[in-house]
């Protein structure tokens, strides 16, 4: 078959392989009280291809998800990806109008939604031009949604053998959607053969993950840190995952490690801070000592985590630095070699540089641009022929982080190259919070820029001037506050609110956050 290329899909690693290792009958899903094996998992995984190529998926067209963290987010991801099209998990915690986006920015043909989510966006349909099929997946709802498919009463008919299409290596398997500093999300899309790359190398030689492992990652599967710690990197070793659906509150996650026992926990810095917090307020103690290591990334981990945590819980936190982008983390910290407050060192397999303006890697201890190559980097954004130019520049990422290499070849992160801020290990575009402040009755000018608090975590803070007739009080900080929660992901909602008589700007009228940042320095 000449032009067909060599066939490869990425599911084989999770599905046939691990059957063929004679996994069949191992557990690779944790969710609540069930236990999904491996020969469960093939008959889902089969079974929702066949039935989206029932509904008229062809190759490369895309199919939104936007799941809990459920077996059904898996099912759909593999899913979708065995029968060769391109899967784009999403955020659950988005407002109806972000969902119009998507799915319009995509051009998704299927949507794959929980019922509680489509509720909220049904009304919307008639806008969302090149959807074709809704396919819901019934947890609450009692009545059902019309013109919608029932997940699961569609795939229980159908068959559960699958034989893949002529996939490659370098086709589009699957895109993750990146925040962008002007405010639209950006479609980052992935090959066929970008998850195995970061699995010979981050999960294999960092983690050093085996079938023994089991992995819970508080991050959720739709984040590319996730969607590597409870999906691809346990799976592709025989491995298991637990998912919790559920948000991930220090407590709760206390109680999902001592019930299910995983080896590997995934968390970010604000998460280890608040289970840190917890334990110290409550008093309570928990038992952790199924856990051989715990991982951090989003945001540099306070130094004083690591301790405390090691201190309590007998157990290391690699912290690392990865990207929507290069797909998982490219330097990391090591068992047996962390160098705390540094993000580590660089990741067998990848290679990164620090350099300066005209591209000349610098000396150790000066601070530069960070860029890096290895082969889970994306293809590139989806329909972003400019952003493109600038980010994925010949072999080489352009990362947007600023760091620092020491003598002993440790990665030092020093902050974002541009204004976005990275909140809970998110990326959030201050654009994005400003546009809705201005919609606020009361306000007439925004701007947002990161505020570091005493650990040293980013959240946003706002700077506003108000229209003539408001007066700065607390009671209206409030409701400026409760307002954004109203509009926007909750994490957005910013933490701080400064009344200002006039914001700095440019002479063409653009904001100066850079002038705002160093308000707060001083
Ligand atoms: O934020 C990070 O450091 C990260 C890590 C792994 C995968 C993806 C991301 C964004």
């Amino acid at each position: 078959l000449r032009g067909v290329g060599i066939p490869y899909n990425l599911t084989q690693q999770f599905i046939e392989e691990n059957i063929f290792r004679g996994f069949g009958d191992k557990t690779a899903i944790y969710y609540q009280d069930e236990e999904i094996t491996y020969h469960m998992l093939k008959d889902k995984v089969h079974q929702t291809a066949n039935m989206l190529q029932e509904i008229g998926v062809k190759m490369e067209e895309r199919v939104l998800i936007s799941c809990h963290d459920t077996p059904e987010f898996i099912y759909s991801f593999l899913g979708a990806v065995k029968m060769g099209a391109v899967s784009i998990p999403v955020n659950t915690k988005m407002q109806p109008s972000d969902y119009e986006y998507y799915l319009n920015d995509s051009r998704a043909k299927v949507f794959i939604v929980h019922d509680d989510i489509w509720e909220k966006i049904a009304h919307l349909r008639s806008r969302f031009i090149f959807l074709e099929h809704v396919v819901i997946i019934y947890e609450n709802a009692t009545e059902e949604f019309k013109n919608t498919i029932n997940f699961k009463r569609s795939i229980i008919t159908q068959s559960v053998e699958f034989t893949s299409p002529y996939t490659t290596e370098d086709d589009a398997a699957f895109w993750l959607y990146s925040s962008g500093s002007t405010g639209n999300p950006k479609g980052v899309i992935h090959l066929q053969h970008d998850i195995e790359f970061a699995v010979r190398t981050y999960s294999k030689t960092v983690l050093q993950t085996t079938s023994e492992d089991r992995f819970l990652s508080a991050s959720k599967l739709y984040f590319a840190y996730g969607l590597g710690g409870g999906l691809y990197f346990p799976l592709a070793e025989g491995g298991s995952t637990v998912l919790i659906k559920e948000p991930s509150s220090a407590e709760a996650m206390f109680k999902a490690i001592e019930k299910y026992r995983p080896t590997i926990f995934l968390g970010v810095p604000t998460l280890y801070g608040a289970m840190l917090e917890h334990v110290q307020k409550s008093g309570k103690q928990y038992d952790l000592s199924s856990l051989r290591l715990c991982t951090s990334a989003g945001e540099a981990l306070p130094s004083s985590f690591i301790k405390k945590w090691k201190e309590l819980f007998q157990v290391d936190i690699l912290d690392g630095i990865g990207s929507t982008e290069a797909l998982h983390i490219f330097i990391s910290n090591r068992i047996g070699d962390i160098k705390e407050g540094s993000t580590g060192k660089i990741v067998q397999g990848y290679e990164a540089k620090v350099v300066n303006e005209q591209g000349i890697p610098l000396p150790p201890n000066e601070i530069g641009d960070l860029i890096i190559c290895g082969d889970s980097i994306a293809h590139g954004y989806w329909n972003l022929h400019e952003q493109n130019k600038q980010k994925f520049i010949g072999r080489w990422l352009h990362t947007g982080d600023k760091y620092y290499i020491d003598e002993e070849g440790y990665f030092w992160y020093c902050g974002r190259t541009d204004d976005m801020l990275k909140v809970g290990g998110i990326w959030v575009s201050p654009v994005e919070i400003e546009n809705c402040l201005l919609e606020h009755e009361a306000v007439l000018e925004a701007a947002v820029v990161g505020e570091k608090t005493e650990n040293n975590l980013v959240v946003p803070k706002a700077y506003i001037v108000l229209k003539e007739q408001w007066k700065a009080s607390k009671k209206l900080e409030t409701s400026i506050q409760e307002f954004v929660k109203q509009q926007l992901a909750r994490y957005k909602y910013p933490r701080i609110i400064q009344f200002i008589d006039e914001l700095p700007k440019t002479t063409t009228g653009k904001i100066q956050r850079y002038k705002l940042r160093e308000l707060i320095q001083d």
